[in-house]
């Protein structure tokens, strides 16, 4: 019996170990690139071009946002960047998104156009 529970747990312990070595190596296989859009908001054409720049950080291979629907679109690799990084960039040039804000004085400072709120 006490062998039993022991070769069970052995290998339950192999079966776990291999398990996540396999998530693990899945996990380098697909991370190349994630998809998302982001509502961000903003009004013209000079905002497009401020939100488009700010959201181009490091790991970011695609930053579209359309000035209708208010959404950017978002093509990024997950294991150099997080979104949430992304969005705090956005919000640091006077961009609101739904997770952090621009500060009252960057948003002043936005030209008269871009107005938002
Ligand atoms: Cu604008």
């Amino acid at each position: 019996m006490k062998t039993q529970k022991f070769f069970l747990a052995v290998v339950l312990a192999v079966i776990f170990s291999a398990t996540s070595f396999a998530q693990v190596h899945d996990h380098s296989k697909m991370a190349a690139t994630k998809t998302e859009t982001i509502k961000v908001a903003g009004n013209c054409e000079s905002c497009k071009a401020r939100i488009e720049k700010a959201a181009k950080v490091d790991g970011v291979s695609k930053a579209i946002w359309n000035d209708k629907t208010k959404m950017l679109t978002l093509v990024y690799n997950p294991s150099k960047v997080k979104s949430d990084d992304v969005q705090k960039a956005i919000a640091a040039v006077g961009h609101d998104t739904p997770k952090f804000k621009a500060t009252e004085k960057v948003y002043n400072a936005l030209p008269g156009c871009c107005k938002y709120k």
